[in-house]
């Protein structure tokens, strides 16, 4: 059986917009209000999608979930009813909200290498510390256990129960000398007590290796820097990220560095820790540029690249930093810039957009796989469908309301998922 990595992207959905929901996430306050742009948003994903195909990795899809939430909107009793005050009004946005494309917060993952069972296992991820991300798992769990039907291969688990805050894979990073081979998994958690939410509750870390069947020997539990947290890293993955045998980290990510460092290396010995010091790149450049919110990829001949989002490029100390450790001889050889430009300003780079699924390709439900012909006609049912633009203002019009639904309805029925209706 070939393991593979897989990276399944959530398409961006036809309510995609700027409604300033994540308290914490630096990008999505300052953005709130303005008009966005769906369409533009979703053909930047597929492009992005296209750019992985083209490369020679295997390519996966989530579609969006249902939105308006029906369910969501009637529970919270503004069902067919205009807000009264600026609260419900952002209760109703969370209704709207099209989050579930940063698919990295869908579900943590682990390999079939790593588990006691020997079956890839996937826990929803419950994410709730935010209303309008609270909303997403039942619904997610419902299309993870379609695409990872196959019980031979796949154990797909609700969510951990809500009171510990869990955001999936954002604060999860597995290294391995190859994906393949058994790994050793790293759960980064949030101290609560900061300016800003820690969302990821170091129990809720706990329990998925457990339930996940891991071996503890080759689990860590790492603490994220408050300082970190701070200054708008909201989640681990937009301060480190990791692949394979590589670990790419701001010197500020975790509350202990070097003892993090060392927990990897005596677990990992041929773990090279690549550390992007402030005095280069400062924190608050990291996570205005987004430069670890990147896909590190091994490529087919083995060459490790970095998809970065092009607001990354265009930082210079980040472009600077980027320019000397290409001319040195590490193990990341490339550095690939994307436009997602659209999720980015709600705080989600190519990292996010992504959940990583190491498994044998075979085994997933074909349905959620693409080739370059399905991301043609995906991009046909898009420019067909999505709306051009979203205001602040359009949010709860029923003309809105019923193209977002259509448009929905006729990705799902391209993609030949009717159970998704
Ligand atoms: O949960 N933004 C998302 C961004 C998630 C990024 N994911 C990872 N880092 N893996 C969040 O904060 C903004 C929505 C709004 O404000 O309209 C939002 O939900």
């Amino acid at each position: 059986m070939a393991l593979l990595e897989i990276n399944f992207d959530g398409l961006v959905g036809p309510s995609h917009n700027y409604a300033g929901l994540s308290l914490g996430n630096l990008a999505s306050a300052n953005h709130a209000g303005q008009v966005s742009y769906p369409r533009a948003a979703a053909l930047q994903g597929l492009a992005k999608m296209r750019h992985n195909l083209d490369l020679g990795l295997v390519q996966g899809l989530f579609a969006p979930l249902p939105r308006p939430n029906p369910g969501l909107l009637a529970a919270l009793g503004l069902a067919g009813q205009e807000p009264a005050d600026e609260a419900e009004r952002r209760l109703r946005a969370a209704a709207w909200s099209a989050s579930a494309m940063w698919t990295a917060n869908a579900a943590t993952v682990s390999p079939a290498p790593d588990t006691a069972d020997g079956r890839c296992h996937l826990s929803a991820a419950n994410l709730v510390t935010m209303p309008h991300r609270a909303q997403e798992w039942p619904d997610t769990v419902r299309q993870l256990r379609l695409a990872f039907g196959d019980a031979a291969h796949f154990a797909v688990h609700d969510a951990v129960p809500p009171c510990f805050g869990d955001e999936g894979a954002a604060n999860h990073m597995r290294m391995a000398t190859s994906h393949g081979a058994a790994g050793l998994e790293i759960f980064v958690y949030g101290r609560p007590g900061g300016a800003f939410p820690a969302r990821q509750h170091e129990q809720a870390s706990r329990a998925i290796a457990r339930v996940h069947g891991l071996d503890p020997a080759r689990c860590l539990f790492v603490e994220q820097a408050p300082e970190a947290i701070a200054a708008g890293a909201f989640h681990n993955d937009v301060v480190a990220v990791a692949n394979e045998r590589v670990l790419f980290t701001h010197e500020q990510a975790f509350a202990d560095p070097e003892g993090t460092y060392a927990a990897i290396r005596d677990r990992l010995p041929e773990a090279e820790i690549v550390v992007v010091p402030a005095s280069a790149v400062s924190l608050a450049d990291a996570i205005k540029s987004y430069l670890f919110n990147a896909q590190l990829l091994t490529l087919p001949g083995g060459e490790m690249a970095l998809v970065i989002p092009l607001e990354a490029w265009e930082t210079p100390s980040v472009r600077g930093w980027l320019d000397t450790m290409l001319a040195g001889n590490g193990p990341i050889r490339q550095v690939l810039p994307v436009d997602v430009r659209q999720s980015m300003a709600n705080g989600g780079g190519p990292a996010c957009l992504r959940l990583r699924v190491v498994a044998d390709p075979a085994t997933v439900d074909p349905r959620f796989l693409l080739d370059n012909r399905r991301i043609d006609q995906l991009e046909q049912v898009v420019a067909a469908h999505w709306p051009e633009q979203i205001d602040a203002a359009d949010l709860g019009r029923p003309a809105l309301a019923s193209t977002v639904i259509a448009a929905r309805a006729a990705l799902l029925d391209a993609l030949g998922l009717p159970e998704l209706h």
